[in-house]
Formats: structure tokens, sequence, C-alpha cells
């Protein structure tokens, strides 16, 4: 077995369901022109992040010195009802399905961990080594793509030939070198499923993408008012938005997440309205803390609720 052999084999192990690997250049000029003309035409909204380490979002080796391999690892989320269980209260809010488990980053993390040790002991410990798992500035898609692990749908989520879309990424950077892989070509071909079911118009045929009119920006990364046309859009929505992920025909047909590590939540997959109003500083934090809706803050959680709750007064339901 050769060493790359290995490591995909035991990130199998560790619990990945997918696993590439790319050198450490830089991404492709015609990434770094799309990156830098969202960031210039003002779609990252509020997300001041976005704008700062960009040379390491663009170069994995202003992340590690020394950088010469990145080892990408994809984690099934699909959940195995694609429905929330029954409504118990007439008012409810619907919440994204990455949200239906324990926060990824605290499950991918130490997994990443366990690999960076299993490397660094095969390399008799004289490497060093980076895991990423989304906050960290680095273009996972993009990366993902050269690692063989997809290709980019129009919906922007890396779509896995057999997992879908609904996979989440995370890296291990090193300095070991390692023999990439090629990257796994596909195509949207003529579907334009996702855009159409964009509630917002946030997404472009072309690949266009404005997170300002986003429901997942909005209701997750956006702080104070939304604006009243927008907030007509969000329906039901009160954490996250999976509008045009589920519209898409390579959900469909992938299979469910089987992780044992990904603990399920489901009593977050619809919030109780009224209850999530009721909260204080000290439940907020006693219901959510490990939960990936930890992250609107309970300001934000309340004020997605109140959105809903006059959408629902207005007959305006998550289809609207
Ligand atoms: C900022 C951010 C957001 C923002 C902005 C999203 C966006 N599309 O840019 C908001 C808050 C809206 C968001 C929402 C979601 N996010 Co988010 N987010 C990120 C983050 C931190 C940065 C993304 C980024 O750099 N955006 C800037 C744009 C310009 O870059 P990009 O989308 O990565 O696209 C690049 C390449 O794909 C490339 N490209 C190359 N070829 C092609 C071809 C086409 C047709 C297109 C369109 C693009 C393209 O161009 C870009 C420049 O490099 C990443 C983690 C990370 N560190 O990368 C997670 C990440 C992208 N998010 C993730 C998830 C799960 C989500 C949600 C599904 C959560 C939800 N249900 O609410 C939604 C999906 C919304 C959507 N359709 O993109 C996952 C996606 C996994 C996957 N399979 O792709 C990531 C990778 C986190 C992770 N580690 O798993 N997110
Ligand atoms: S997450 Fe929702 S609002 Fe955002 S682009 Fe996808 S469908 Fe549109
Ligand atoms: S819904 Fe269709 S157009 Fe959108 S990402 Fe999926 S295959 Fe591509």
């Amino acid at each position: 077995m050769t060493l790359e052999q290995e490591i995909k084999a035991r990130a199998l192990t560790l619990g990945f369901d997918a696993v590439g690997i790319t050198n450490a250049a830089p991404i492709s000029d015609s990434d770094i022109a799309r990156l830098n003309a969202w960031l210039r035409a003002g779609h990252a909204g509020r997300m001041g992040y976005m704008h700062r380490n960009g040379e390491k979002r663009i170069h994995p080796a202003a992340l590690l010195e020394g950088v010469r391999s990145v080892i990408v690892v994809a984690l099934n989320y699909k959940p195995e009802h694609s429905s929330p269980p029954p409504q118990t209260s007439q008012q409810t809010g619907t919440v994204a399905q990455y949200a239906w488990y324990e926060d990824y980053h605290h499950v991918m993390k130490p997994l990443l961990f366990e690999l960076a040790d299993f490397l660094g002991e095969r390399t008799e410990r004289t490497h060093r080594f980076k895991v990423c798992v989304d906050s960290v500035p680095l273009a996972e898609r993009a990366l993902a793509v050269r690692a063989g692990l997809g290709f980019i749908g129009t919906n922007h989520m890396l779509i896995h030939p057999t997992l879908g879309p609904q996979v989440f990424l995370g890296e291990l950077v090193t300095t070991v070198a390692l023999e990439p892989d090629g990257p796994d070509p596909g195509t949207c071909a003529a579907c334009d499923r996702c855009v159409r079911a964009c509630p917002t118009g946030a997404l472009g045929a072309v690949g266009e993408f404005d997170a300002e009119k986003c429901i997942s920006y909005l209701t997750i990364e956006h702080k104070g008012d939304i604006p009243p046309d927008l907030a007509t859009k969000i329906g039901d929505r009160v954490f996250g938005c999976d509008a045009c992920v589920l519209a898409c025909p390579h959900q469909h047909a992938a299979p469910t997440c089987k992780s044992t590590r990904l603990g399920s939540r489901p009593r977050d997959a619809q919030l109780d309205l009224v209850q999530v109003l009721s909260l204080t500083p000290t439940s907020f934090e006693a219901r959510f803390a490990g939960s990936p809706i930890h992250r609107a803050t309970l300001e934000g959680l309340q004020r997605n609720a109140r959105i809903c709750m006059r959408n629902a007064q207005k007959g305006l339901g998550a289809k609207s």
C-alpha cells in the first residue's frame, strides 16, 4: 500500500465518507477572479471576515510554511428522514438540515487531528499539520474540486458524484509531499432547478450568488434588521436554508448519513417559535450549546422567529 492509500483508508476508517489529495498550489486564476469579483460586487454582505486573509484563502502556503499537500475530506450529512418530525405546535420554524446534527466543526476537527497523528507517526514526526474546517480562510470548495471530490454546481455546492451536495468539507494541510489526485469532472448539464427553487433570487443561472439576498446568510450571519421584501420570502425558515440543495437531482440520488460521530439532534429540525421567543441568554446557551444554531445568537434567532410568525400570519409558508 502506498502512503496515499494508507491515508485514504485511515480517513474512511475514521468515519469520513470521501477523501482526496491535492497539492499546495494556489487556487486557479479563474477561481481567484470569481472570488475577487464576488467580493468587489459586495456580495459578501457584512461578512467582513471574507475580505480578510485574502492571501491565505487563495494560497495554502500562506497558512502553513513549507506546505506541500492538502488532504480534503467529505462527511455526508443527508438526513435519513428528509422532512422534520410532525409539528407539535402551530407555530414552528424550519431549520436547515446541516443543523439537525451536532456542530460539524466539533465533530470533524478531532477526527482530522487523529488523521494528522497517524500521518505524523508514519513520517517519523518530521512534519507539520494544520486542521481546517470551514472557519479557516481556505477556499474549501475549490480545493475539494482539485482533490477529485466532485464539481461545483450552479447552487455553488461541491457536488460529490455519489454523495451529492450534502457533504461537509474539511482539510488537513501538511508539509508531507503526497501524490495528488486528479479532478473528477461533472456538470449540471442543462439543469437549472436550484435557480428556480431559490426563494429570493440569490442564485443566478451563470454562477452568480448574492449572499445579501441569501436566506442562509440573512438568518445566520446577518446582524440587525432584515429588509421587509426579503423577510417575507424567508417563509418559515428560522435558521438557514436548503432550497437550492434539496432541489438538486444529485441530492435526491445520494445515500443518507451513516456517520456514528455526527450525533443527530432531532428536536432541532423544527423549532417552536413561541419557545424561541421565551428563551433567555442562559436558556439559549443550555438549549443550543454544541449546535450550529448557536451561531445565530439569541438576538438573531428571536428576530428570525418574529419574521416566521409574521409570515405565518400572512399565510406565507416555506414555499413563499
Ligand atoms: C461564507 C460561507 C457561506 C456564506 C456564503 C456562501 C457562498 N456561496 O459563498 C453563506 C452564509 C451564505 C453560506 C451558506 C451556506 N453554506 Co457556507 N460557507 C461559507 C465559507 C466560510 C466560505 C465560502 C466562500 O469562500 N465563498 C465565496 C465564494 C466566491 O466562493 P465559493 O462559494 O467557495 O466558490 C468558489 C469555487 O467554488 C469557484 N468555482 C469554481 N468553479 C465554479 C463553477 C460554478 C458554476 C460556480 C458557481 C463557482 C465555481 O469559485 C469560487 C472562488 O474560489 C465556506 C467554508 C470555506 N472556508 O470555504 C462554507 C461552506 C461553503 N458552506 C457550507 C454549507 C454547508 C452551507 C449551506 C448549505 C448551509 C445552509 N444550509 O444554510 C449554505 C449553502 C448556500 C450556498 N448555496 O452556497 C459548506 C459547503 C459544503 C459543500 N458541499 O459545498 C462549506 C464548504 C463549509 C464546510 N466546511 O463544509 N456559507
Ligand atoms: S440557501 Fe436558499 S436563499 Fe440561499 S441561495 Fe440557496 S436557495 Fe437561495
Ligand atoms: S439543481 Fe441542477 S443546476 Fe442546480 S446544482 Fe443541482 S444539477 Fe446543478
